[in-house]
């Protein structure tokens, strides 16, 4: 009983919303640095002008905007990732506590506007390139292994303003351009990557994801048959820049329950987890489902898969599958069955077993190990659970002290089951990231307020604090798991 032994614990964030230093060292703006501070109640907006010299904010979510328009960044609109938590300035100090909870992993992006400013440079930008140098040293100096998304949210805008990024297939290009020269200069420095962050995350609004910015279906298919074809090529250049390399995917894991046993409820339920399945059978299997092809057909939906395109995607797939995975939902045929849930991506039923977050997300650690399990079963290949945690608002107390024992239990009762999944189930699982492993900016809401770290970082939505780190509870907690190898949770 217990993890494997060289199972990688550890945390993750995301440059967009950890670095900040949005334009320092001749990084170039990407999708996220021109999306507006949201909250609960306002949803978050991306900024752009149009050539009547109006300037718009659309809601992320749902943009449709105009083919004038000019995506940037607007004095009158507050971008949360420009600052951040300033890891581009602290990233030693919190690399370093970090390794004082034991992390054998760290999962982080790389800005891809760092690397290439407007993602069509033909030279990559040196300063980018030393700065990812310094932080994967840094974290090899403790023995921490990076573990390192390609694409996270981070689309440069020069590609976005250009021809609408992933909806273009001249994207595909410029992605293989950055991996090659990411591939070469970190050889032997990262050995575990991951392409596309939550590549399902097109299906609920192209912008975050693809710097699409449209909700059209015939646009997201094409948008996503590009970066398919650019993750299959991604695993195939990371192989050959150094075979030690292992190319995982990424996909935001949303299991749905059948809400009633009423065999409409379970055919709803299959289609909502086809939604889940869709990416992650093309990464993991190499083809397009058949469910998918059909679907297309009857949407009227044309996505031109030539022979060569085919080979690309049966040559590239993945090596491991790797997930996030918050909550659950239920699905149901009759919308008016029972109250609605929310979600980090999609919408549901509530679950009258479980309890929800302060943001509406259910809370089920079953669901995780159900996860595990029809996930191992499915593809057979090695897994990693790399976001998991819950956003909660935590108080810092006098004396610098922050009691988030929502976070203990909530990731207590997620690690137990993992470990019956393991035990149990029989599931290979190589490592864990709980998200936000350090305070970070909320990719759905932009606040700073929805805390899932470890470590505190003292930054408040209006603007003010120091950003000075101060451990919470947790954080000696989860120093005690990973020294134990996940057997002491209390
Ligand atoms: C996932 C994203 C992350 C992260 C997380 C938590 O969908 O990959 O970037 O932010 O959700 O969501 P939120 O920040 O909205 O609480």
């Amino acid at each position: 009983m217990g993890f494997p032994k060289d199972f990688l614990w550890g945390g993750a964030v995301a440059a967009n919303q950890y670095e900040g230093g949005w334009d320092a060292d001749g990084k170039g703006p990407s999708a996220a640095d021109v999306v507006t501070r949201g909250s609960r109640q306002t949803p978050r907006y991306v900024t752009y002008q149009t050539s009547d010299g109006q300037i718009h904010a659309d809601e992320m979510f749902t943009l449709n905007a105009p083919k004038d328009a000019v995506f940037g960044v607007f004095e009158e609109y507050d971008y949360p990732s420009h600052e951040a938590v300033d890891g581009y300035h602290h990233f030693k100090e919190d690399i370093a506590l970090f390794a004082e909870m034991g992390f054998k992993t760290y999962r982080i992006s790389i800005n891809w506007a760092r690397i290439f400013p407007t993602g069509m440079e033909e030279e990559p930008n040196e300063a980018g390139l030393r700065f990812y140098d310094e932080l994967f040293d840094e974290c090899l100096k403790y023995g921490i292994k990076p573990l390192v998304t390609l694409s996270h949210y981070e689309t440069p805008l020069g590609l976005i303003n250009a021809w609408n990024a992933w909806e273009d297939a001249r994207t595909i290009e410029c992605f293989e351009r950055y991996v090659k020269v990411v591939g070469e200069r970190y050889k032997g420095k990262v050995e575990y990557w991951l392409t596309f962050n939550e590549i399902n995350t097109l299906d609920h609004g192209g912008w975050m994801g693809a710097g699409v910015p449209s909700t059209d279906p015939q646009t997201i298919a094409m948008a996503g048959k590009h970066q398919l074809l650019a993750s299959a090529k991604a695993v195939k250049i990371l192989h050959e820049a150094d075979p030690n390399n292992k190319v995982g995917n990424m996909i935001g894991f949303m299991v749905y329950y059948p809400l009633t046993c009423n065999p409409d409820d379970i055919m709803e339920c299959w289609k909502e987890m086809n939604m889940n399945w869709f990416y992650c059978d093309v990464q993991a299997r190499g083809y397009y489902p058949r469910y998918k092809l059909k679907e297309y057909e009857r949407e009227g939906i044309e996505i031109h898969l030539t022979q060569e395109e085919k080979e690309v995607l049966k040559k590239g797939t993945v090596d491991f599958i790797s997930f996030s995975y918050y909550m659950t939902n239920c699905a149901a045929k009759q919308s008016d069955a029972a109250e609605t849930s929310i979600g980090n991506m999609s919408m549901g039923f509530k679950n009258p077993y479980l309890k929800a977050s302060d943001w509406g997300w259910q809370i089920d650690p079953t669901g995780l190990r159900y996860a595990l399990d029809i996930m191992y079963d499915r593809y057979q290949k090695p897994l990693m659970v790399v976001e998991n945690g819950v956003g909660t608002q935590d108080i810092l107390e006098e004396g610098k002290v922050v009691h988030d024992l929502a976070h203990i239990e909530y990731l207590r009762d997620h690690i137990k089951a993992m470990d019956e999944a393991i035990n149990i189930d029989g599931v290979e699982l190589w490592g864990y990231t709980p998200w936000g492993c350090i305070d970070l900016v909320s990719a759905s809401t932009g606040e700073m307020h929805k805390r899932y770290g470890f470590i505190y970082v003292d930054y408040q939505d209006d603007g003010t604090g120091e950003g000075e780190r101060i451990k919470k509870d947790s954080f000696d907690w989860y120093k005690k798991v990973i020294a134990s190898n996940g057997k002491n949770l209390d």
